[in-house]
């Protein structure tokens, strides 16, 4: 941790942010955690805009969608792993017009950077990123294809940018991507969804050829290692186990174990270290678009497979999408129903789940469907920077570093550099200089 530096006050300027750069540079050689401090992503699939939830305040700080940003019924939101760049995929309605693009939008501004047209009708649903940020997955539920997006010519030239459209199993909802980028997994609930033709369609991403197609299994959370995704089956009130090896090898045998877990188990994520699956229960809002008569997380230990504990939430929340921080401190759940969206703390979901459940947002839109939280440690303004990037450019100068010790002089106003207050505390400590300098010299 980074050790509190006592600067006097008889040093000038320049000397202390010497020291301070000294201090730092001794500190990159041991963890900094900064606090738990982003930006959480929801796409509300009937008001047409995306939340942009400050998790230091866990209020919404940010929406986007207006006359020049235009969304149609989004969903399914991913962040490109610089964090500059949100895919939202624009599902449209059955009822009125289907979707067929997806909104590629840049985070430092909150402004269209580009869209992607993809066939007519196609219905895009969710998207997945390749961690090496170079290649989007979109799963088209209206068209039972996967749209493969270069991410470079998304920006380029975006009319080139799909560069296969990949036939999948009916009723495609979701892409997981393996955590060493080998495999999209793309997941079929079968039309017209009542869980009775689930499929998972492998997809080598090193030639998006599909490597296999195997009935019965859905495959959403995948372990930091790759080797097992949890996957809940609502229509079966249960989440399956899979052996991501044997699903190429073995597939009749993939499922090894099926954990039952009630009130229709919809959505799922990891915890950073793998310890824990987290899923919702979302009841009747998920099976029947009526409120919920009970809604819920249940924490799978993944060492024994079995559910660890379980988190109550309002009974009409109807939690539709679940992200977890990447310090793992925190799981945002957003509530279709409700229009909100729950904080878990992780520590307590376990030890006291009564208590678990921190804060509930108000403010997001309506149907909230799909989550994304950058992985910067900072939220300002409704975009995701770092400690000390006052311009929120994802770059600290010189001069950032200036206005930050100006401000903790009391010389400047915060307002200087908002970026630099990490804790929100409203004054600017050495701490968070040091931070600064620290992400200055290793990049933002
Ligand atoms: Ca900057
Ligand atoms: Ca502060």
């Amino acid at each position: 941790m980074i050790q509190r530096f006592e600067c006097s006050t008889g040093l000038s300027w320049w000397l202390r942010l010497t020291l301070c750069a000294a201090g730092a540079l001794g500190c990159a050689l041991c963890s900094v955690t900064p606090a738990g401090a982003y930006c959480v992503y929801v796409a509300n699939s009937e008001s047409d805009s995306v939340s942009v939830i400050d998790t230091a305040t866990n209020s919404v700080s940010a929406t986007i969608g207006n006359a020049a940003v235009l969304f149609n019924h989004p969903s399914g939101p991913a962040l490109t792993p610089d964090t500059r760049f949100l895919y939202v995929a624009n599902r449209g309605s059955l009822d009125r017009v289907p979707g067929s693009t997806v909104s590629v939008i840049a985070t430092a501004a909150n402004t269209l950077a580009a869209t992607v047209e993809l066939a007519p009708g196609s219905g895009p649903y969710s998207v997945a990123i390749t961690p090496d940020g170079a290649v989007a997955y979109v799963a088209n539920q209206f068209a039972d294809t996967v749209s493969v997006i270069d991410t470079a010519k998304a920006l380029a030239d975006p009319s080139t940018a799909v560069i296969k459209t990949i036939p999948v199993g009916p009723y495609p909802v979701g892409v997981a991507i393996s955590p060493d980028g080998g495999f999209a997994y793309v997941s079929s609930c079968g039309a017209p969804c009542d869980g009775s033709a689930l499929s998972v369609t492998v997809v080598d991403t090193t030639d998006n050829e599909v490597r296999t197609t195997v009935p019965g299994l859905f495959i959403r959370a995948i372990t930091p290692d790759g080797q097992f995704a949890y996957s809940p089956n609502g229509f079966a009130d249960t989440v399956q186990v899979i052996d991501t090896a044997k699903v190429l090898t073995e597939p009749t045998h993939a499922v090894i174990k099926t954990i039952s877990v009630a009130n229709f188990p919809y959505a799922a994520a990891m915890t950073p270290s793998g310890r824990f699956a987290y899923v919702t229960q979302c009841g009747e809002f998920c099976l029947s678009d009526e409120p919920s008569s009970a809604s819920s997380v249940s924490v799978i230990d993944t060492g024994t497979n079995t559910v660890a504990a379980t988190v109550s939430l309002p009974p009409t929340s109807g939690p539709t999408s679940i992200a977890i921080a990447p310090d793992g401190t925190f799981a945002h759940v957003t509530n279709g129903w409700s229009q909100t969206a729950a904080v878990i703390d992780t520590a307590k979901a376990v030890t006291d789940p009564t208590h678990a459940v921190i804060a509930t947002i108000q403010g997001v839109g309506e149907r909230p469907e799909g989550i994304a939280i950058a992985p910067l440690p900072m939220c300002v303004d409704g975009h995701p920077t770092c400690v000390g990037d006052c311009g929120v450019d994802r770059r600290i100068t010189v001069d950032e570093l200036l206005a930050m010790v100006n401000i903790a002089l009391g010389n400047a106003e915060i307002s200087g550099c908002n970026a630099g207050d990490r804790d929100g505390s409203g004054q600017i400590t050495i701490d968070e200089i040091l931070t600064a300098v620290n992400n200055a010299l290793n990049g933002c």
